[in-house]
């Protein structure tokens, strides 16, 4: 993978593991399958569902499929490889990044997250990242092709901003489910006994991640990841979409603290946002992270 001069080599490496340059990116290079080894397929796979975890390791890498794909990591079909949500905010065909449909209904997380909050958030801000990644990453084709060298700086922030909004945003709509189906309750299983192992208790880690999100300075996110060198679970925040995410961590629940999404129902009142938010957390979906990245 190892393309040091690529703009968006910042997103390859990721810790949210978007996968392998697709074979027409414009930052691809004329990279093939082949390059693309085992490593990384393991590493891209720890957003894919368990089942295609055990699948991938005996296959060779694939490219994204073409055209979006809107499958939900968290209700796979019996006998498919469950798609990475990440994977639906790229067409290959298209040859650029795209909006993937939400996974549910814009008013199923009703009464704690407002369907209109989720219209424009999915339909506007997020909207708004994959034109801005796909606008940056044409505008550091031209400057290859002969433009403004001294603009790349710019362009190579515009596509860590956008770039990480777009991925933030896929794997946040997956992070929520209509309560009751899917979506409140608490972690089971081994993300439940991290959980305990590294906060004490799901009740000191709730109060942990909460305060740790009310405390976001500005537009930021807050998140719980696995820290890939300890293997343990850790909280950090996140200012804007970017910033202070710890090389290598994988997310596991993350939420959105920018006012957008939550200031029509909640206006200043983040931290009743924020209770909502634990309302609809779909900890199958945030399982199937934790041990895809730890098996
Ligand atoms: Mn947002």
């Amino acid at each position: 993978m190892g393309c040091t001069r690529c703009p968006i080599r910042r997103l390859v490496h990721h810790p949210f593991k978007i996968l392998s340059l697709p074979e027409n990116h414009p930052e691809t290079h004329g990279m093939s399958d082949a390059q693309i080894n085992r490593r990384d397929v393991l590493s891209a796979a720890g957003l894919l569902g368990v089942s295609a975890l055990a699948a991938r390791a005996q296959q060779p890498a694939h490219l994204p499929p073409t055209g979006p794909q809107t499958v939900p990591i968290a209700t796979p079909r019996a006998g498919a490889p469950a798609a990475s949500p990440l994977l639906s905010g790229w067409d290959s065909a298209k040859g650029e990044y795209v909006l993937p449909a939400l996974p549910y209904d814009p008013g199923a997380l009703e009464p704690h997250i407002d369907a209109q909050t989720m219209q424009i958030h999915h339909g506007r801000h997020h909207k708004a990242y994959v034109d801005g990644l796909n606008k940056a990453l044409r505008a550091l084709r031209e400057i290859r092709e002969g433009g403004d060298a001294g603009l790349v700086k710019h362009w190579s922030r515009e596509v860590s901003f956008h770039g990480s909004g777009h991925a933030n945003h896929i794997l946040f709509w997956h992070m929520m489910a209509p309560e009751g189906k899917g979506g409140g309750g608490r972690p089971s299983g081994a993300l439940a006994e991290a959980i305990s192992r590294d906060f004490g208790s799901f009740e000191t880690f709730a109060a942990h991640f909460s305060a740790a999100a009310a405390q976001v300075e500005g537009g930021g996110w807050a998140w719980l990841i696995l820290d890939p060198m300890s293997r343990r679970l850790l909280i950090v925040q996140q200012e804007k979409q970017q910033d202070m995410m710890p090389t290598g961590a994988v997310p596991i629940l993350g939420v959105d603290v920018w006012e957008h999404a939550y200031y029509l129902k909640y206006q200043n009142r983040r931290s009743d946002y924020l209770g909502a938010f634990m309302r609809v957390v779909n900890w199958p979906f945030c399982q199937t992270l934790f041990q895809t990245a730890t098996a």
